[in-house]
């Protein structure tokens, strides 16, 4: 039905237009919407690919794999995630060329902001500035304790975590969590924020490494103007959602929540790369003729 509706209504746009524009200066304020799929290639598993963290996690005793992101079982049984945190923990990993990208258009003065769904901080690593940085669902950079809420920074929890114990509050005795937004958890304030002033300036939309089905994220697509071409670099085309889906991957842990159209129908502006996230970058690159100045970047890894 979706390759039936784009042949009827194609994208004028082609890649390569979108290079071209690229390249002559046509973009002013680039946003990107990114996930899991950008870190893969630093060697940080996604959670829903084929060798996805949701497919390693059989040991870990779960009623179904986002429970381990689910703040009510939490505060139940909160060992499943201190575990996988261990493996996820930053410091261990370099950022891919992807994150270089970036870092390439902050350098250009076109970035307006990454809206990022990752916890892993490459692009903070990658030299991305806190302005231009939007973590939508925190990072392991703060933690709050889950009883009194008291402040604590990442170098309290991080010698629990990779002694295999659970970080207890000094003042409560309660767990304390990294300000990692769990299903059942509302997203951090200034992605409410910079949503509202950064989606209706957006001239371009960078879609990449991401399946897009965790809401509110997956429904920032929609808060582009109708002219915003929307380009998705991703592995696989990204999937949307019957109703019904909703209702049970709502019950599963709040993802889902439809009604959103990407390459599917009224296909005017939307663009699609399949492959990897750092192919398909290179390859922007490369037609945008920025290979010198991006290699500079790279230098620095
Ligand atoms: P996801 O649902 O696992 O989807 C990842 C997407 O990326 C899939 O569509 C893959 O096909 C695609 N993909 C994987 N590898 C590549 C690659 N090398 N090149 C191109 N495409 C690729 O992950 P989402 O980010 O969409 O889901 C949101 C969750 C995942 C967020 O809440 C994150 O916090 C969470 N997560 C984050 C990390 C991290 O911080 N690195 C790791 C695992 C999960």
């Amino acid at each position: 039905e979706s390759e039936r509706l784009a042949k009827k209504n194609p994208s004028p746009l082609s890649f390569q237009d979108i290079c071209n524009k690229l390249k002559n200066n046509e973009f002013k304020n680039v946003v990107v919407m990114c996930g899991a799929g950008i870190s893969v290639a630093a060697g940080i598993p996604d959670f829903r690919s084929a060798n996805g963290l949701y497919k390693q996690l059989d040991g870990y005793e779960l009623p179904y794999p986002e429970a381990i992101f689910d703040i009510s079982y939490f505060k139940d049984k909160p060992h499943p995630f201190f575990r996988l945190s261990k493996k996820l923990f930053p410091g261990n990993f370099v950022p891919t060329k992807t994150h270089y990208f970036f870092r390439l258009l902050q350098k250009k003065r076109i970035l307006r902001m990454i809206f990022t769904q990752n916890i892993d901080t490459l692009e903070r690593v990658a030299g991305i500035k806190d302005q231009y940085l939007v973590e939508a669902h925190g990072s392991f950079g703060k933690a709050t304790c889950v009883k009194c809420k008291k402040k604590y920074g990442q170098n309290f929890i991080k010698p629990f975590i990779f002694k295999d114990q659970i970080p207890k509050c000094v003042n409560c005795d309660g767990v304390v969590k990294p300000d990692i937004v769990f299903f059942g958890e509302s997203v951090p304030k200034r992605f409410r924020i910079q949503k509202n002033i950064d989606f209706p300036k957006a001239d371009l939309l960078l879609v990449i490494g991401t399946s897009l089905v965790v809401q509110p994220f997956c429904s920032l697509i929609e808060e582009v103007s109708p002219s915003c071409p929307r380009l998705l670099i991703n592995r696989e085309t990204v999937r949307r959602f019957s109703s019904e889906f909703n209702i049970f991957s709502q019950i599963l842990g709040g993802e889902g929540g439809g009604g959103f159209k990407f390459d599917l129908e009224d296909n005017y502006r939307d663009i699609k790369w399949i492959g990897e996230c750092d192919d398909g970058i290179q390859k922007m690159v490369d037609l945008c003729g920025w290979n010198q100045e991006f290699d500079e970047i790279l230098k620095e890894r």
